[in-house]
């Protein structure tokens, strides 16, 4: 009579464990899917107050920049013979896959004190160091 109890727990015991193996093996599968999908990155830089934020950008190669432009009126992201928004107007954005590695200064055509830096790097930088 008193190992029934016992026995009942031992096969609870089992249960658990079954489900904590399928928990912890749903939470690979979504750790794994989410560093699938960190290889290809986007940034974002806030275009607000005539500056670029942040001014220097350190990406992977084939990763995405997207440029914002919040302020009420228009600027460009231009890398002469590199790359070229051309205008960018109010509210408006600009997206760019950065595919070519090196370090490229570019400037607002129309507001030429305005300046930021596109850093392409070979590959992915260790995440969190940055
Ligand atoms: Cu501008």
């Amino acid at each position: 009579m008193q190992q029934l109890p016992s026995r009942g727990n031992g096969q609870r015991q089992r249960q658990l464990f079954a489900v904590a193996l399928a928990a912890a093996w749903a939470l690979l599968n979504v750790g794994s899917g989410a560093i699938a999908a960190q290889r290809l990155s986007r940034y974002t830089v806030v275009i607000q107050g005539a500056k670029f934020e942040p001014e220097v950008v350190s990406v992977a190669r084939g990763d995405e920049v997207v440029w914002i432009n919040k302020d009420p009126y228009p600027h460009t992201v231009t890398a002469p013979g590199e790359f070229d928004s051309h205008e960018i107007i109010a509210g408006a954005s600009w997206r760019y896959v950065a595919r070519k590695v090196g370090e490229f200064p570019y400037a607002c055509t129309l507001h030429p004190n305005m300046k930021g830096t596109l850093k392409v790097e070979r590959s992915a930088p260790p995440r969190g160091l940055h």
